[in-house]
């Protein structure tokens, strides 16, 4: 189950090599991360992507995409999809 929804979520990203903030930094994108935060197994990671995922969330309604796109990046670390 976890291991569809990266593989979906990484077929998705190389479909779009340049996404950018406009593609990520998305309600829709937000709710994505957090079912796939949801099926993580590693709690100490599990943690990490969502405290990386909140920051990222306030930033991105701060209207700061900049910042949205940097913890979105932690984010993804974290769940070790880059
Ligand atoms: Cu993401």
């Amino acid at each position: 189950m976890v291991r569809i929804s990266i593989a979906a979520l990484l077929a998705l990203f190389s479909l779009s090599p340049a996404y950018a903030a406009t593609d990520m930094c998305t309600d829709a994108h937000m709710q994505q991360m957090d079912g796939m935060i949801a099926e993580m197994t590693d709690a100490e990671k599990k943690k990490e992507a969502t405290m990386h995922l909140d920051m990222s969330k306030a930033a991105m309604k701060a209207g700061d995409m900049d910042g949205c796109m940097k913890h979105m990046d932690e984010a993804h670390k974290a769940m070790g999809l880059n």
